[in-house]
């Protein structure tokens, strides 16, 4: 992994003043639309931070730390304006006319007026607080100007997969704040895979105390890569799984939490063998692996892939899928509930006199079928709790489920099949950049992944609405995601370099709109500046190359 040096922040930034010469005044997503006006708000510790409502007490909190941060006084918070001070005002008078999430910022001489319902106030702040850049002399100087903004979509995702590579709770959270700098507001937990069951479910114990650990610290194909010395183990507790949701929803972050199913499901087969059409099979291990036939009995996977071993579409597989929900509805309260439905092989259903019997029986074409069937019972089941599913574009063959939501992953198809079924769609295609795991350049300085080239640039210039999509049609998108696989990256250091900058990239396709998306000025004249706060706050990233040369 290449070392951030200063030396090339310094260089980035010199090269421009970004805030005189920029038309966003460094604010990433650009706002729908930003006017300079003349002069400057002069930030100084006798201005006073006006903020009537309680409930946005937590964002005049917010603002009140920043400002302690940077220009190291605090600001009195008062009901009202006072006269002979200067204020930064938050008001929700008129906000009702303004779109959902949307806030508008007025900057002049004498006051900073911030307009906007709960997250469109939050929003709102996370655009000023990229307007104070820095601290000059004893003040904050702040450009007067007006901005009005609101998103493109409604879902602006981030995904992070903890069953292949477990992260800290910090780097959790970590990840949370740096979204909702950006305006992404919901948090994809992808908590159970083959290589991992990592949230704690009171009434099966065995999935976190066998179903969590595996032999090996890292999941490779590759000769020299992967351990089998260790046990790497980790999972999440119901109240730190509380507090992540917590955390989060002070953030205006939704947090949805995926349960795999049927396939990706060696974790939980490993700890209940009997949820497998073949309890008393071994699992299959890689040949390529050293360890290739010398372990008996269920394993939790150590390499990455796709497994054959998947739950069994028996009546103790659904009753032990609703008790697992049942506990995760309860910790996290998303309307949304993901239910995997990818990559499930039907070799093992194929085989399995009783899955025959059992197409036979409800009259299902095929294996397909029976996939179909599967994610269906669970939709119903999760309807008839008052949530609504997600599954990965597979859950399209043998037919969707009526309400899924879809998430199309190997490319744009299934979202538009989707969509013209008029089923709402979450757009998060690998081939168009979105998937994190695969490399920022082709520079051999890349840091091992699992493959694919995704720079920035790409992210950047992805439009999530097909355009063989009517407008009609068109609306069924309903935002964009971008995903990251962990199992190359093992370190909270890696996570970060893997998903900066192009969580930024992905933050301007998610809610600018299209007609002010500008790759030129996003790459010179603000992504530098973003850069320099991530080297400032420690945080590690892609030095991006000029474009062009990636
Ligand atoms: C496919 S994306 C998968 C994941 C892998 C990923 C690696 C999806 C729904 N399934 O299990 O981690 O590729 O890029």
């Amino acid at each position: 992994m290449k070392k951030i040096l200063p030396v090339v922040i310094c260089v980035l930034l010199s090269s421009k003043m970004y805030a005189q010469t920029d038309a966003n005044m460094g604010i990433i997503p650009a706002p729908v639309s930003v006017e300079k006006r003349s002069g400057t708000f002069v930030l100084d510790k006798t201005v006073v931070l006006v903020s009537a409502n309680p409930a946005n007490a937590k964002t005049a909190d917010l603002l009140n730390a920043f400002v302690v941060n940077k220009g190291g006084f605090s600001l009195r918070t008062v009901k009202a304006p006072e006269a002979g001070h200067k204020a930064i005002v938050l008001s929700a008078e008129g906000a009702d006319k303004l779109p959902e999430e949307g806030y508008k910022i007025n900057i002049s001489k004498d006051r900073i007026l911030l307009t906007g319902k709960a997250a469109g106030l939050f929003y709102g702040l996370q655009s000023l607080m990229q307007l104070m850049p820095e601290r000059k002399g004893n003040a904050i100087i702040v450009q007067a100007a007006d901005i009005n903004d609101y998103p493109r979509f409604k879902y602006r995702g981030m995904h992070l997969d903890v069953a292949r590579h477990q992260f800290p709770l910090t780097l959790v959270k970590k990840y949370i704040d740096l979204m909702a700098q950006y305006k992404l507001n919901n948090f994809h937990w992808h908590l159970t895979d083959d290589q991992g069951w990592r949230i704690e479910i009171k009434k099966y114990p065995k999935l976190t105390a066998a179903g969590a650990s595996r032999n090996g610290t890292i999941i490779g194909h590759h000769p020299g890569i992967g351990t089998d010395d260790q046990v790497y183990k980790g999972y999440y507790t119901q109240d730190e799984a509380r507090e992540i949701v917590a955390y989060a929803a002070a953030k205006y972050i939704t947090v949805i939490p995926e349960i795999e199913m049927p396939g990706h499901a060696s974790a939980a087969i490993a700890a209940y063998p009997e949820l497998s059409c073949f309890p008393d099979r071994d699992t299959f291990i890689d040949a390529k692996t050293p360890w290739a036939g010398s372990r008996k009995g269920k394993q939790v996977q150590q390499t990455w892939g796709v497994f054959q071993d998947v739950f069994a579409p028996t009546e103790t597989t659904f009753k032990f899928l609703q008790d697992v929900l049942d506990e995760v509805l309860v910790l996290f309260p998303s309307k949304y509930i993901h239910v995997g439905g990818d990559e499930c092989p039907k070799d093992y259903w194929k085989q399995s006199e009783f899955c025959q019997n059992f197409i036979k029986q409800n009259d299902l074409k095929d294996e397909h079928g029976l996939q179909s069937y599967f994610i269906q019972r669970m939709e119903k089941y999760l309807n008839g709790k008052g949530r609504s599913i997600i599954g990965w574009d597979e859950i399209l063959e043998g037919g969707l489920a009526p309400n899924a939501t879809v998430m199309s992953w190997r490319g744009v198809e299934g979202g538009i099949a989707s969509a013209k079924q008029n089923h709402d769609v979450i757009m998060t295609p690998g081939p168009n950049g979105l998937y994190f795991d695969h490399k920022q350049s082709s520079s051999p300085d890349e840091p091992l992944t699992i493959g694919g080239l995704a720079p920035y640039t790409k992210v950047y210039a992805y439009d999530p609405v097909p355009a063989e999509l009517s407008a009609e049609q068109g609306k069924y998108v309903i935002g964009v995601q971008a995903n990251l696989w962990t199992e190359y990256i093992e370190s909270p250091a890696k996570v970060e370099y893997m998903v900066l900058p192009r969580m930024f990239a992905l933050s301007e396709t998610a809610w600018t709109p299209l007609s002010r998306k500008d790759l030129k000025n996003f790459s010179e004249e603000r992504l530098p500046l973003h850069l320099a706060r991530l080297d400032q706050t420690g945080t590690n990233f892609w030095v991006p190359t000029p474009i062009g040369q990636n």
